[in-house]
């Protein structure tokens, strides 16, 4: 993955997922899968919140312009970038804590999740990416009714595989 934006095949882009380091994508990627299998379509950014601070508030401040219907955003450590991007956008962030190599991705977590009021950040689980993913599919299914039947029929899937679980373990 480079640093230029990358959209899917599917379209114009709905949802920005942005990261602090390629570093970050393979936990990330499992976001980009979700929106795969929903279609919808998604471009990816490297913007370190540190490391490239200007680009970062550009990309903020001008993601609901180009489109963006929501932004997920990872990152590790120190992890300012979901809060920086929610506090230069009115557009839903997504936070993914990315777990490191030390403190199991719970400074992630905390960075991420402990905003403070009025700059919300919804935060998903340590290295949850894939529920990052579905969630920005729900974001946009909110105004989307073919997309929502699909959803409910994601769900009714679930619903089926843990139940075929259970039979299977009294057979
Ligand atoms: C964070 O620092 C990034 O989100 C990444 O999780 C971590 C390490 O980055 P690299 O040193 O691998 O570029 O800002």
């Amino acid at each position: 993955m480079s640093e230029a934006s990358q959209a899917s095949p599917a379209g114009r882009p709905l949802v920005g997922i942005a990261m602090g380091s390629d570093s970050d994508w393979p936990v990330m990627e499992a976001a980009a899968q979700a929106l795969d299998e929903f279609g919808v379509a998604y471009e990816v950014n490297v913007l370190s919140a540190h490391r490239m601070v200007h680009a970062m508030v550009e990309y903020g401040e001008q993601a609901a312009d180009r489109g963006l219907k929501a932004v997920i955003a990872g990152a590790g450590g120190a992890a300012h970038l979901p809060g920086m991007l929610a506090s230069v956008t009115p557009l839903p962030v997504i936070g993914v804590p990315v777990p490191l190599k030390y403190l199991d991705g719970m400074d992630s977590l905390l960075s991420i999740v402990q905003m403070p009021a009025g700059v919300p950040v919804a935060t998903v689980s340590i290295g949850g990416a894939r529920n990052a993913g579905l969630l920005a599919v729900r974001i946009v299914a909110a105004h989307d009714p073919e997309l929502l039947a699909r959803m409910k029929e994601f769900q009714a899937s679930l619903t089926e595989q843990a139940t075929e679980k259970g039979r299977r373990l009294r057979a």
